[in-house]
């Protein structure tokens, strides 16, 4: 389609063919993500530990365990310390552990059913965002000081350090024996922050996006009405991103990417994007065609099946799943509710690893 940033043509007009071309395109698109929207992360400053708190080892109807865990990782400052509830399948039989960027600090939560993420035989660690820095116009909480800020207009916001926190979580989680695989899950920002944690860290299988829409999964050049905008999100949410972002506001066709390219980022492992039908803000339309247009990094570049599915706009209780790229819409509000996690654990289960 025309105007679409080309997934497929390095910065200096050459065309990106082979995957080894994919990788070096691959960095081009994380840096001009980084320039332009959310902020440079810094580098890992060290190894991460952590510290078991508590035990429950008779969670979920006792088919499960929980894990009170603090992680602790070094930063340009000291150290940083943040808790983490670990929910897994009793026995220590291997399986896929959801890391859960979410909204409470409470274990259990109204975002994620925790006896059946168990019961499909899966683990789920989650944190709380606003344990890393508050969700504020503010960069003296949690980690945001504990950083050299760079000044020039790149410098991270906050979806960026909530996405090195998970990456962190990721750090543990793949030091215990029983973890077979990862995946990262938020919803809205936080499943803005979902994808930008996957699509900078490999070691992630699965990245799922919930309804996080606008400089999410929701692909802007093509916006429906009464959805949000880079001006509007830029003008009530600056913190999230890097100050760059701003200059876009008024101009959004003119960026050198759209997020598309942030969703390409998770190509070949497995991306899964949900949209509520009552969610227009999010723009559920937009979302599903960034999904078809990053389909085809999988397809292009990998031979795989990428965004399996409709160019047409989904209909409520269309679930399009046999590629590598997951889109469902269902009915409902904003929310990261059961149908959504069905639709996520079912996916994960139709994919085998090679
Ligand atoms: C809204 C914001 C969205 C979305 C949402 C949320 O106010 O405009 O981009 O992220 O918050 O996080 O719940």
């Amino acid at each position: 389609m025309k105007g679409i940033p080309d997934l497929f043509e390095f910065t200096d007009g050459s065309p990106v063919k082979t995957e080894e071309d994919w990788r070096k395109r691959r960095l081009e698109m994380l840096e001009l993500l980084s320039r332009h929207e959310y902020g440079f992360t810094p580098e890992k400053q060290g190894e991460t530990t952590y510290k078991l708190i508590s035990t429950d080892t008779k969670c979920a109807s006792g088919h499960g365990v929980l894990d009170r865990l603090e992680i602790t990782f070094p930063t340009q400052k000291g150290d940083f310390t943040f808790p983490v509830n670990y929910f897994h399948p009793t026995g220590n039989k291997k399986h896929l552990t959801f890391i859960l960027i979410n909204f409470r600090p409470d274990p259990y939560d109204m975002y994620f059913p925790a006896e059946e993420i168990i019961d499909n035989g899966f683990g789920i660690a989650q944190f709380y965002y606003e344990d890393i820095t508050a969700d504020a116009n503010d960069f003296t909480s949690g980690i945001a000081p504990m950083f050299e800020r760079r000044n020039d207009g790149t410098d991270w916001g906050k979806i960026g350090m909530w996405a090195f926190a998970a990456s962190r979580v990721a750090d543990i989680l793949l030091s215990f024996p029983e973890t077979e695989r990862l995946a990262v899950i938020g919803h809205s920002r936080l499943g803005k922050t979902a994808l930008w944690c996957g699509a900078q860290d490999e070691r992630i299988d699965f990245v799922f996006s919930n309804d996080s829409g606008c400089s999410g999964a929701a692909y802007e050049r093509i916006k429906h009405g009464g959805s949000e905008t880079i001006a509007r999100i830029t003008e009530v949410f600056p913190y999230w991103f890097c100050e760059n972002y701003k200059k876009f506001a008024q101009y959004p066709d003119t960026r050198p990417f759209d997020q598309h390219m942030l969703l390409a980022l998770s190509a070949p492992r497995f991306l899964g994007v949900g949209s509520a039908d009552l969610d227009d803000w999010a723009d559920q339309y937009s979302e599903q065609l960034s999904c078809v247009f990053a389909g085809d990094a999988w397809t292009k570049i990998y031979n795989k099946p990428g965004f399996v599915g409709p160019t047409e706009a989904a209909k409520i209780g269309d679930a399009f799943s046999s590629g590598s790229v997951h889109y469902h819409l269902r009915d409902g509000i904003h929310f990261l509710g059961r149908a959504d996690w069905n639709a996520y654990m079912a996916f994960v289960k139709s994919k085998k690893f090679s």
